[in-house]
């Protein structure tokens, strides 16, 4: 695309219109002081949005963005002095220029860049969002270690292609060379995320230094974090909105609502840092914050997206303004809120109608069908795990189970009508879709599929209680479904 307008850089930054926010300190003087691997719209709206506050104050704290396969990032931001900018969508309209993805990197191109970045005293701080299956985890939250991209790095551990191989081989070389661990703070939506990376690192190096694997042991550099803000993908209409507000072109602008939460766990190795003043909370109660948030709002996006497609609605705020959905959702919310825990700086009484209001944010136009995707990796941590606890506790357990029951059919209508399903697990949920019956059967079929549930999930209760969600989506429908559920449960 061409565009009349200058482009965005540093020597572009002063003929963009007023509107466009500009920086509060010089990005050519800030270190590099954090890596981040999977650098793409949501850590540009999200963490690199932190660190752009942290360097008004202090220039240590500049991002590299290692990119682990495509070098998109760095066709789009190289020639814009890695500058974006993230509008920010909500009651009030704002676009603020972000300067603090210092670097952009392509792993398989850049190995030496990469590791030498790895190995800097200077760094303080590893992140990622690498999605779900970044992690190469089985069902049991353990590295797989039969995983293809795993072996392949195992086999060639000086080399490596996936996150876990580059923490190893980072940490492995800090500590021969004698420079003390980075921290590495995850920023993946999953319970336990640095517990869970912490294990999946030391399990792998298991299998090529025992010694080292010890070391990671008791070491730990790892902290959980958790992430939210609502980040729809980037399309042209961004691009145009971005292009006529700001006065300048930018190839790969970022959005998202006003709302932005970052949650890390206390650990004296943050470093010192005016962390608050950048907008994050420290907390000894980090699982709390997780569960909550991965529970309540990605267990609801999950329920919405898989109805909500189902019967046809297109995005989450156009489903919440549906009295159905938006019913289901406060339905699920009673199922998962006893399941919570208290924390402090938790409100879990404001913590619902906030959602619902974020959710029908009218700027926002967040795509269900973004939401669908990798439901083998989402649906497990987000509905399955409230499913299974609420059923050992005897608590009601239907709108969990219709928004399971609801992934499924959502597989098999792709699988008839021909439509590519985003999902590592993509060639088997076609093979299951393609084979449904319309039967409670399939419902089994879908636990017992290898790789996605464990155990807890095949239960004869947990699969009866599938098994009548499933048979209410085929008999009554989406709308149907819901309603006698409801009925159910009153
Ligand atoms: C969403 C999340 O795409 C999805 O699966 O549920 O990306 C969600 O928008 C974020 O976690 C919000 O913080």
């Amino acid at each position: 695309m061409t565009s009349p307008l200058p482009r965005l850089a540093l020597e572009s930054l002063d003929r963009a219109s007023p509107a466009l926010e500009r920086l509060a300190y010089s990005p050519r003087a800030a270190k590099i002081g954090v890596m981040h691997f999977g650098p793409g719209a949501f850590h540009r709206a999200h963490q690199a949005y932190i660190f752009h506050r942290l360097l008004r104050k202090d220039l240590r704290w500049g991002v590299s963005g290692v990119s682990l396969r495509s070098s998109d990032l760095q066709v789009a931001l190289d020639p814009q002095d890695g500058l974006y900018v993230l509008a920010q969508r909500d009651q009030q309209e704002r676009f603020l220029t972000i300067g603090s993805l210092r670097e952009r990197l392509t792993a398989p191109l850049a190995r030496q860049l990469v590791t030498q970045r790895l190995l800097s005293p200077d760094l303080r701080l590893v992140t990622s969002t690498i999605t779900e299956k970044g992690y190469c985890l089985s069902s049991s939250g353990d590295l797989d270690t039969e995983h293809p991209d795993i072996r392949a790095d195992l086999a060639n551990w000086e080399a490596p292609s996936t996150f876990i191989g580059w923490l190893y081989l980072g940490l492995k070389l800090r500590r021969a060379a004698g420079i003390a661990p980075f921290l590495t703070a995850p920023c993946d939506n999953l319970s336990d995320n640095g517990g869970k990376l912490a294990r999946a690192v030391a399990s792998y190096a298991d299998l090529l230094d025992r010694d080292m694997a010890d070391w990671l042991r008791g070491e730990r550099p790892f902290v959980s974090t958790m992430v939210d803000s609502i980040t729809p993908a980037t399309d042209d209409e961004l691009r145009a909105m971005v292009a006529d507000e700001c006065g300048v072109y930018d190839a790969w602008p970022v959005q998202r609502e006003a709302f932005v939460q970052w949650v890390i766990e206390q650990d004296g190795r943050l470093g010192e840092a005016d962390w608050q003043e950048a907008g994050v909370q420290i907390t000894t109660d980090i699982a709390a914050f997780e569960r909550a948030k991965l529970r309540l709002l990605n267990g609801a996006h999950s329920l919405l997206a898989y109805l909500g497609l189902g019967a046809g609605v297109e995005t989450v705020a156009e489903a919440c303004n549906s009295a159905p959905l938006a019913l289901a959702v406060e339905r699920l919310w009673d199922e998962v809120q006893p399941l919570l825990v208290p924390a402090s700086g938790l409100d879990l009484a404001k913590y619902r109608p906030a959602l619902m209001g974020r959710f029908r944010n009218p700027v926002i136009i967040h795509k269900l069908s973004q939401i669908a995707w990798d439901g083998s990796q989402k649906v497990p941590v987000r509905v399955m795990a409230s499913f299974v606890e609420a059923l050992e506790r005897g608590l009601p357990t239907e709108m969990l189970a219709l928004a399971i029951a609801a992934w499924m059919r959502f597989c098999v209508a792709a699988a008839r009508s021909g439509r590519n399903i985003v999902d590592p697990f993509a060639a088997d949920l076609k093979r299951l879709g393609q084979a449904a019956s319309d039967l409670p059967a399939d419902a089994d079929a879908f636990l017992d599929a290898p790789g996605i549930f464990n155990e807890s999930a095949r239960t004869p209760l947990a699969r009866a209680k599938v098994r009548d969600a499933y048979q209410a989506l085929v008999s009554f429908g989406e709308f149907g479904a819901i309603e006698r559920t409801l009925r159910a449960i009153d």
